[in-house]
């Protein structure tokens, strides 16, 4: 039988219970903080910011899955076993809402929604006139799992789409891939409209800041939906105010949540989102999950585990 340890903090978890249980009704869910005897038999952890040393404590999990695509809050616990694998949350739902975010802000930036959010707060009927389509270059900061659901979904658009990643890919239609820190500043070159959907890594941390920001072309916007980490929010504040860039919209800062005083809030060229642009689904998440502990027990290869030389 498969025993599952749940750890989601704040969340009503019955409907997770019933999701998994929908599923596979064979299996034993246990809720934290009822996760039993640290001794009992083997487990498979689900879980989004466990308490620190939980996991470490449990030494008959066989693997974990994050709750997310992000396994940051899972490595932030230094104490989880090396050799412990860790699988990311690549389900439908997720590709889905991160597409439809990414669709979503995309189209308001290169309408410049900003613009008429702050004519509008003013009252002023003022037309604003943007670009067609096919001349705006939209870069994709990762082309992972995330970041290719989010293409697919600008593509009939006719979006000039530009995506960087780590490793070497072969150009699509409408997608010219850049490849490594060699290609960075090309890449950067080229995007008017800048979307973040990296993981919070050691090379990923501060990787758009004074220095890189600037190298936008001038009168680019750029989206974060990765990770806050990713931007230093002074940096991008001083490019917005020097006229350099035009918008920001913000899914993800490095301090979450943002605290109500942060000048962010109210700057006119700024939309904030709260973490939402894309949100775990139970049904779907539920099947990759089990679907993937099928995959573990019938020793097949499991795909999305971290690999912890690259951090992701
Ligand atoms: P994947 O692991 O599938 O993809 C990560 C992508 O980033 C890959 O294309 C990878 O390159 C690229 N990458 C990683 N490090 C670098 C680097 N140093 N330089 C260049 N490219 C790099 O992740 P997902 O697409 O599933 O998710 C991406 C992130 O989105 C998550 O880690 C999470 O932080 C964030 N997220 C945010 C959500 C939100 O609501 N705001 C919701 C869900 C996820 P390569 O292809 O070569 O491996
Ligand atoms: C995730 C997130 O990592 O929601 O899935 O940030």
């Amino acid at each position: 039988m498969t025993r599952i340890l749940f750890y989601l903090d704040g969340y009503p978890h019955d409907a997770w219970r019933q999701a998994l249980l929908t599923a596979d009704p064979s299996l034993e869910f246990r809720s934290y903080p009822d996760w039993g005897d640290p001794c009992d038999g083997p487990a498979y952890a689900v879980v989004w910011e466990a308490k620190k040393g939980l996991l470490a404590a449990y030494p008959n999990i066989k693997a974990v899955f994050s709750l997310g695509a992000g396994i940051d809050h899972i490595l932030n616990d230094t104490s989880v076993p090396h050799d412990l694998p860790i699988i990311r949350m690549s389900d439908d739902g997720l590709k889905e809402g991160m597409a439809e975010y990414v669709l979503m802000t995309v189209l308001m930036h290169h309408r410049q929604m900003p613009v008429i959010l702050d004519q509008m707060k003013k009252a002023e009927w003022k037309r604003v006139y943007s670009k067609p389509a096919s001349a705006m270059r939209v870069g994709i900061m990762g082309y992972g799992a995330l970041g290719q659901h989010a293409a697919a979904a600008l593509k009939p658009l006719g979006y000039d789409i530009g995506a960087w990643s780590n490793s070497p890919k072969a150009d699509e239609d409408a997608v010219t891939h850049f490849t490594g820190a060699e290609a960075f500043e090309r890449f950067l070159a080229r995007s008017d409209i800048l979307v973040g959907m990296l993981p919070d890594t050691e090379a990923t941390k501060g990787l758009l800041n004074a220095d890189t920001l600037t190298l936008l072309p001038k009168g680019a916007s750029v989206i974060n939906a990765g990770r806050g980490s990713l931007i230093d929010i002074d940096a991008l504040m001083e490019a917005l105010d020097r006229g350099h860039l035009s918008a920001a919209t913000l899914d993800v800062v490095p301090d979450e949540p943002l605290v109500k005083d942060h000048p962010l809030w109210s700057h006119k060229k700024v939309i904030i989102t709260p973490h939402i642009a894309a949100i775990t689904r139970t049904d779907t998440a539920a099947n990759y999950i089990l679907e993937n502990i099928k995959h573990i027990e019938d020793g097949q290869q499991v795909t999305n585990v971290l690999n912890r030389k690259i951090g992701y």
